[in-house]
Order: C-alpha cells, then sequence, then structure tokens
C-alpha cells in the first residue's frame, strides 16, 4: 500500500444509493484519482458496517488508496483497513493509535489550534479542519474560519485538510494555506459523474497549487 498522500480525501455517504450503485461510485472516485477514502457510516449497525467496510476495502485495495474507518477502531481492525479516523465524540487519538499500532494511520478532527497539538502529540497522522463552508452532509459542525485552518497548518507538523462544503468553484479560498489537502463528501459522492468530479477537483486543486 502506498503511503499517506492526503492530497484528495473522498469521505463516502452511501445515504440515499442502494449498496450497488454506492459501490459503483466509491470505485469511480478511486478511478477518479481520489488519494485517501473514508467510509463513515453512522447508522448501520457493527455487523453493517464491517460487511460494507470488507467490500469497500476490496476495491480501495484494487486501487492501492488507503481506507480509513470513520470513529470505529473495532471495524478497522476487524477488516484489516490502512486507518481510523477520531473526533471528540470518539476514543481518544492516544487509545486509538495505542489499538491501532504505530504502522496504521490516525486521523483526527481538529477545530482549534490547541486541539490539533493534543491530536498531534497523542500520534495522529493527519488532521481534518473544518467545516470551512456550511455543508448538506448530515454532521454535528460548526464553522471554522480560514484563519484557523491557517494557524492549524503553519503550527502542526502533520498534514491538516481543508473540510466542509468544499467543491471545484470555491477551494480558491484555500490559496496561499498549506493545507494537507481537500476533503470531500458532497462533491464526489453526489456528482453526476464522480470520477469526473474527482479529476475536476484534483485539477483544480493542483491548479491553485493547493495539493
Ligand atoms: N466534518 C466537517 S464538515 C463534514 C465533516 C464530516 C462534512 C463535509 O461534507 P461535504 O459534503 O463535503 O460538505
Ligand atoms: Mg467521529
Amino acid at each position: 500500500m502506498k503511503k499517506l498522500d492526503t492530497r484528495l480525501y473522498f469521505i463516502t455517504d452511501s445515504n440515499g444509493f442502494t449498496e450497488e450503485e454506492f459501490l459503483y461510485r466509491v470505485e469511480q472516485a478511486l478511478m477518479g484519482g481520489v488519494t485517501l477514502m473514508q467510509l463513515r457510516e453512522k447508522t448501520r449497525t457493527t455487523r453493517e458496517y464491517i460487511e460494507l467496510a470488507e467490500k469497500v476495502h476490496q476495491i480501495a485495495v484494487k486501487y492501492q488508496v488507503p481506507l480509513i474507518i470513520d470513529d470505529r477502531v473495532d471495524v478497522a481492525l476487524a477488516i484489516g483497513a490502512e486507518g481510523v479516523h477520531v473526533g471528540k465524540e470518539d476514543m481518544t487519538v492516544a487509545m486509538a493509535r495505542k489499538l491501532m499500532g504505530p504502522d496504521k494511520i490516525v486521523g483526527a478532527t481538529a477545530k482549534t489550534v490547541p486541539w490539533a497539538l493534543e491530536a498531534y502529540e497523542q500520534g495522529a497522522d493527519y488532521l481534518g479542519v473544518g467545516a470551512i463552508y456550511p455543508t448538506t452532509t448530515k454532521v454535528k459542525t460548526v464553522l471554522t474560519s480560514t484563519e484557523t485552518l491557517a494557524d492549524i497548518c503553519r503550527t502542526v507538523p502533520i498534514p491538516a485538510n481543508a473540510i466542509g462544503g468544499l467543491n471545484k468553484g470555491n477551494i480558491d479560498i484555500l490559496q496561499g494555506i498549506p493545507v494537507g489537502g481537500i476533503c470531500v463528501v458532497s462533491a464526489i459522492m453526489k456528482a453526476d459523474d464522480p470520477k469526473q468530479a474527482a479529476m475536476e477537483l484534483k485539477a483544480r486543486a493542483e491548479e491553485l497549487k493547493l495539493i
């Protein structure tokens, strides 16, 4: 598996799709050049989460893209995923790191510099910072200013990705901020053509020298 590349981080959302359509979209996104992927499921039972994660992981492995499991260290370990992402309501970064071991990816949400530093000190490999714009994805979050994002990116020596309402038409707001990359759900998941959407988003981010 390739090493951590946070440039175009795609977070999935299976809501509203049949499993077949969801898995098709996941594969299309990978074909479009996603560099890191997170399976994010909030309402499935453990068994359902694991079953879907196994299917998504099989696809991700084909494209050599690490799969991160949202919230659940147990699910990540059970399916041999490459990593886990934890927020303030999940187990601490330190616990996730201890359980996942030194070689797996542990990501964390951070909305302030102290919070980002704490996550880094506890062993996080990358941070997700946002929401930069209001989002239509179901999530408990508040807006994070681009000033705070920039402070975090300049303070913490791990990649910090911008997240929240980002798409190819508005990522220019990140110009000049040393982000690790961009994280999106809807811009790819809900696109008419997820492969095309991923390609265009990556091209735009490259054009703006964000990634
Ligand atoms: N955390 C902060 S905003 C967000 C998460 C998980 C959702 C981002 O989704 P979208 O559709 O890219 O706005
Ligand atoms: Mg969480």
